[in-house]
Parts: structure tokens; sequence; C-alpha cells
């Protein structure tokens, strides 16, 4: 197998799944990296390596390069003690919270960074394999920070991108790390690193020039070997016409008329879906809610609040404590304002198919995303897509990297429960008016930005960057 394109993951875009009758296979992970990647890597017959999951012990095919759907897929093997160590430890427990704003502590263990380490090489030694000659690589996002100059280093000849999904933070955070400047080079290995705001990628090339003594200009970075390496921003986006048309689905209407009956029709339906995760802000919303139900605001015969919270780093301590403070409040909001058959907040912990979550937002009023941090946040984008009447109304943290292209939404500080609870009465009685001009501008600025061109202008950028020196370039994914 040798490619011109390859996509470097933590994960497969792909999970191993246990049929009925005890057979293995594979079922396409749901989630916007796929469905932005697979045309550009179908349009150069491109390979994506990535971890697959932890097999089923015996499980030794799911280590074997494969393909699926016409996807060729190349799966990385951790075993126990690198998932706790490498993807729980150093991955979520140091530098998740560090790129968050230190919105939970992170914990330092040179064990962790032993395993992040051994496993950024595993990744930069399968993907060196795989390569092609002048071949472009694409790498995704935090847990894999020193893979690009890894497979510089075995691989001087490719084109290397890197792309974060999270934010990057400012010096002041960031130099907490005991490896930071370990992390800095790493990511100095790629040819293009791109971030999601213009401020991670400000924040990078300062951090360059003061703590590794780098030649910066703008976004470039000079380099003592002659390379040059350009951080910009791309911002994220979502499939926004696949939305659409899921939207616009018969049973999605149907699906719609359903949950609000059985929510008891409420004339206001305010709807919260997260990966449960303490930068998303999902106790400070609820507690908001919960007091303007107290304060008489809101009343639970008019307004209830629907909360999808879904299961996500169930092993880490942190987020094991989260789950606990959030179902504490939310049997405390419904004993103190429920009714039999009709509590206040309606509370999931599971991930719901990607038909309910269209129906979903088709019947909120009220969508709440309020992340304490952000690199994007995409549930807002898929919300705006699914209001095809241009109606409903977004209120939206300042701290999600879609603060800045949606505008138009109710625009929030989480650490301001006031003003929370303002926009969201604010938002549940706005003039229809107000909500279709915000709504169609909203809806423009997704459609026009969405995540196709999201890809083809990372990889137009890296093809731009090889000029001359690179004779194969990355083909755009075609429009169908
Ligand atoms: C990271 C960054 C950045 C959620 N629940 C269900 C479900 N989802 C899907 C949503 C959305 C995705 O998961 C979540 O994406 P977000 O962007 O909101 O958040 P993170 O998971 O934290 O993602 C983030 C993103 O990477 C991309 O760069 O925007 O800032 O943190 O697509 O729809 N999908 C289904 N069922 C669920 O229950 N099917």
């Amino acid at each position: 197998m040798s490619a011109d394109l390859l996509i470097v993951a933590n994960r497969l875009p792909v999970d191993r799944v246990t049929e009925r009758d005890g057979s293995r296979g594979w079922r396409r992970s749901p989630g916007g990296l796929v469905t932005a990647l697979e045309p550009v890597l179908r349009a150069n017959d491109g390979t994506w390596v990535g971890w697959p999951g932890l097999a089923e012990d015996g499980d030794d095919e799911a280590y074997e390069p494969f393909e699926d759907d016409g996807m060729k897929l190349v799966p990385i093997k951790l075993d126990a003690s690198e998932v706790e160590e490498f993807y729980e430890g150093f991955s979520n427990g140091t530098v998740w919270p560090i790129y968050h704003d230190l919105v939970a502590k992170p914990e330092f263990h040179r064990e962790w960074w032993d395993a992040y380490v051994r496993v950024n090489r595993r990744f930069a030694e399968r993907a060196a394999e795989l390569a092609a000659e002048n071949a472009t690589v694409w790498v995704h996002d935090y847990q894999l920070q020193l893979v690009p100059q890894m497979l510089r280093e075995l691989r001087p000849d490719l084109l290397i991108g890197f792309y974060l999904h999270i934010p990057f933070p400012p010096a002041e955070l960031f130099l907490q790390l005991p490896w930071r400047r370990q992390l800095l080079e790493g990511l100095l290995g790629a040819d293009l690193v791109g971030f999601q705001l213009p401020g991670g990628a400000a924040n990078f090339v300062r951090l360059v020039r003061q703590r590794v003594g780098h030649k910066t200009h703008k976004d470039l970075v000079y380099l003592p070997d002659g390379r040059t390496v350009k951080a910009a921003a791309f911002p994220i986006s979502i499939d926004a016409a696949g939305f659409e048309e899921l939207a616009a689905g018969d049973g999605v209407a149907a699906r719609v008329k359903q949950l609000r009956e059985a929510l008891g029709n409420p004339r206001r339906i305010f709807l919260g879906v997260d990966r449960l995760d303490y930068t998303k802000g999902i106790y400070a919303r609820l507690r908001a809610f919960s007091e303007l139900l107290e304060d008489g605001r809101l009343d639970v015969e008019d307004a209830v609040f629907v909360q999808v919270a879904v299961p996500s780093r169930e092993r880490v301590e942190q987020y094991r404590i989260l789950r606990d403070d959030i179902e504490r409040l939310v049997g405390r909001v419904n004993g103190d304002h429920g009714r039999i058959g009709r509590p206040a907040i309606s509370y999931l912990h599971n991930s719901v198919p990607r038909e309910e979550m269209a129906a979903l937002y088709r019947a909120a009023d009220v969508m709440v995303v309020t992340p304490y941090r952000d690199g994007m946040n995409l549930v807002a984008k898929e919300y705006v897509a699914c209001r095809l009447d241009d109606d409903g109304a977004l209120v939206l943290s300042e701290f999600a990297g879609a603060a800045d292209e949606l505008r138009q939404a109710w625009l929030i500080n989480p650490y301001d429960i006031n003003g929370m609870k303002s926009a969201l009465v604010e938002a549940a009685e706005a003039d229809p008016k107000d909500l279709s001009r915000r709504m169609r501008a909203m809806r423009k600025t997704v459609r026009q930005h969405d995540v196709r061109a999201w890809a083809d202008a990372f990889l137009a950028e890296l093809s731009s960057i090889a000029g001359s020196s690179h004779d194969k370039q990355v083909r755009p994914a075609r429009r169908a």
C-alpha cells in the first residue's frame, strides 16, 4: 500500500462492532470529520491511519489494514496501559484542560508523557511506511502533536499538514506544560499548522518566537534549516446540505410532532446537546434554567429543557464527578419544579441517532450552547442548518469558536449566570421577525462555509506552500 494522501488521526472513521450472530464488522462513526475528509480521501485514493478503539480479546483482525466502503483504513494498535496513559492520561488529563482555559485542573505525570511520545512515534512510523514519495500527510488533533516532527525526520520528502480541532491556548497557560518546547517543536515539523481561529494561530507563532527562538513574520515561522512553517486559521464546519436534507425528511417532521407531544406540547422547548464534558457548561445552563423557574420568569407549564448528554471519557475521574453533579441537579430541579408526567428537565445520558438529532433540532425553540471554551462547536452550526423555516433562537457562548461566525445568536458569557438567564428569556420571547432575520443570516453563513470548503481550503493552502518543490498536488473533493 502506498498512498499519495494520508489522513492520520487518533481514531479511525469506523468503530468495531459485534453483530448479533457474533461476527465482527465495522460501522462508520458518526461525525463531521468523516463527512469532511471522505470525499477528499476518495478523490485522491487516500488512506486513513488511526486507532480502531480497544479490540476484544483475540480480535487480532481488528489491526489488519482493510477497506470499508472504498476507503483504505490502517489500524494502529494501543494496549490497555497506552489507552490509559496516552489517551485518557496525557491527551485528556493534561493537554485537554490546559488547552481549554484550565476549566479543570490538569495533571502532569512523566509516565503519561512517555506513553504520548511512544504512541506518537508509532503513528509517525506507520505513516512513513505508507506514504508514497512526495505524498501529502494530514495529521489531526491534540493527541498527535509530535507526529509532524517525527514524520519529517523519517520522510523529509513529504508535505505535512497539521490541524488542531481544539483551541490553542495563550502563553500564560501553555507555559505550565513541562514538555512545552517538545510540543512546539513537534508541531513545527508540519508545513502548515491549522487552527480554528486566528487567535490560536497567533498564540502559537508568539510562543514559537519567544520560547523556541525562531524568527517569525505575521503567520510565518522561519526555521534555521531554511524551511518555512505557516500557521493559519481554518474554522471547521458541517455538512450543511446533508443536515438540511436530513431535517427535511418525512420521518423527521413526524418525529418533531411526536416529540412535542411527548413533552406535553409546551410553548417553548429549550435544548442542549453535548458530550458530557466539563468544558461545555452543562451544569451552569441547567442552573440558569432552574433559577428562571424559581424566579417565576419561566413556568414549567410552558417551558421544558431537553438535555442530551452523550457519555464521554467515563473512566476519567473528573468526568465521573461532573456526571454526578449534573444528575443531582437534574433530580433536584425536577423534584422541586416538575409534576407527574411533566419533568422540568428531560435528561438523556445516551447518544441518539442522527435522525433523532435532526428532529430535536427542529423541535427546539431555543438551542442553548454554553461552553466555557470550545474550539468551534458543531452542534450550534447543525441547529442552524436544520432550521428550514428560518425560525428558532440560538443562545451561544462567546467562548465557542462558532461565535466568531454566528454573530446573530444571543451571545452570552457562561460565567455570568444572570446574563445567561436574561438571554434565555429574551431568546424565548423574541419577536418572530427578529428570529427570522437572525436565523436567515446564520443559515447563509453556515451554507457558504461548509465542511467541504474547510477541507478544500486547508489542502489548497498546503499545496500552494509546496509550490514547485512538490510534483504531486492534492485534488479537492468534487461536489456532487
Ligand atoms: C471537537 C471540539 C470542534 C453529539 N451527540 C450526538 C452526536 N453528536 C455529534 C454532533 C456534532 C459532534 O458530535 C460534536 O461536535 P462538537 O463540535 O459540538 O464538539 P466536540 O465533540 O467537543 O468536538 C469542537 C470539533 O472537535 C470539530 O473540530 O468543533 O470544538 O471540541 O457533530 O452532532 N451525534 C449523534 N448522536 C448524538 O447523540 N449521532
